[in-house]
């Protein structure tokens, strides 16, 4: 039984792509992928055809708002975190929070803010935005130079989310067994190690896709906020104001004094959410996955526990060497 056969999502199915994108697919430089049979180098990332589909579509016909909000990450970076407190923070107006009604009880972080090239144009259709209320709240896991032109053109902002990347490649690694969890031909930790290592990985390079965001993010302060997992588990409450800030809902006084930025992270918690009957039970009503399967440990440092020194030496060496004099210092533990 091949891989696309069996993968919950459709993103990973190989044959379910238009003729023309089979043909420039087949043209593309491929490796064997981590969780579908390949993967291709498109515009300088790896991803599956599916996907490229989807990156063609949104490149052509997404048409971005000066007033859009859109978080970006690295896949396993945090996503589902970043999207729950983003969403229950931009929208706290419209959906008060203590409120047992609200939107993240009844559905999942995926689904209140989807991905761009993943969820939204995949299908060659036009996508109705309609429902969306403003500003919008949406995702991608695209490169910087790959987003459709008119988010690097309009004020659209952008919040990026990075997380070290020894626990972004262990996530990643689970998530990839998750998925193959059917299959016989599974890949060793090893295999795919070298693999990340050498660039190879879902969106990667890794340290293109980093680089890349925190560049824009000192050039323009006000385009790209620059968040890292970690830092938001070391300090919550002042990266939650940092974020509020950037998007221009900052807490007043009394907000603060009504305990609400507690409650907005407590809401958004891995406690909280990796619980919630939604996420527990529930599939995504867009990419179809379970929901549970973005839902592991949520904690830092969990690669000490997979890793061998010659993988921490080697690692350590790679992402020395592609982030030497960027400033840029990732947290491990
Ligand atoms: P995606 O990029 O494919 O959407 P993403 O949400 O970034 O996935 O990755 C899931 C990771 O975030 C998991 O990390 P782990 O494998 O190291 O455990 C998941 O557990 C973690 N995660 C999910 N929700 C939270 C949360 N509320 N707080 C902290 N970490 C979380």
């Amino acid at each position: 039984m091949t891989t696309s056969q069996t993968s919950p999502f459709r993103i990973f199915q190989e044959d379910d792509v238009s003729e023309e994108c089979k043909k420039l697919v087949s043209i593309l430089p491929k490796e064997k992928g981590w969780i579908g049979s390949y993967t291709y180098n498109y515009q300088g990332f790896w991803t599956t055809p599916k996907v490229i589909e989807g990156v063609i579509a949104c490149q052509q016909r997404f048409h971005a708002q000066d007033s859009d909000i859109i978080l970006v990450t690295n896949p396993k970076a945090g996503t589902t975190w970043l999207k729950s407190l983003l969403f229950v923070l931009v929208n706290r107006k419209e959906h008060p929070i203590f409120n047992q009604n609200h939107p993240l009880y009844v559905k999942t972080p995926h689904d209140l803010i989807p991905f761009l090239e993943l969820d939204l144009y995949h299908d060659g259709e036009v996508f109705d935005f309609s429902s969306f209320t403003s500003p919008r709240l949406l995702s991608t896991h695209l490169p910087f130079a790959s987003l459709p032109k008119s988010v690097q053109d309009s004020r659209t902002k952008l919040v990026y989310l990075c997380r070290n990347p020894k626990d972004t490649f262990i996530s990643m690694w689970h998530f990839a067994n998750r998925l193959r969890l059917h299959q016989k031909d599974t890949i060793s930790i090893e295999e795919m190690f070298d693999f990340f290592c050498k660039g190879v990985n879902p969106y990667g390079p890794f340290w293109n896709h980093v680089s890349d965001y925190w560049k824009q993010s000192i050039e323009k302060p006000n385009k790209v906020l620059f968040l890292m997992y970690e830092e938001i588990k070391a300090q919550p409450t002042l990266q939650l104001k940092r974020l509020a800030e950037f998007v221009e809902c900052p807490f007043s006084v009394e907000e603060e004094k009504s305990g609400m930025l507690d409650e907005i992270l407590r809401m958004s918690s891995f406690e909280n959410l990796s619980n919630l009957k939604v996420n527990t039970n529930g599939k995504s009503s867009l990419s179809g996955a379970p929901n549970r399967i973005f839902f592991r440990k949520g904690e830092v440092g969990d690669w000490k526990n997979y890793f061998t020194i010659k993988m921490n030496e080697k690692l350590n060496h790679v992402i020395e060497q592609k982030f030497q004099g960027s400033g840029l210092k990732f947290v491990y533990n």
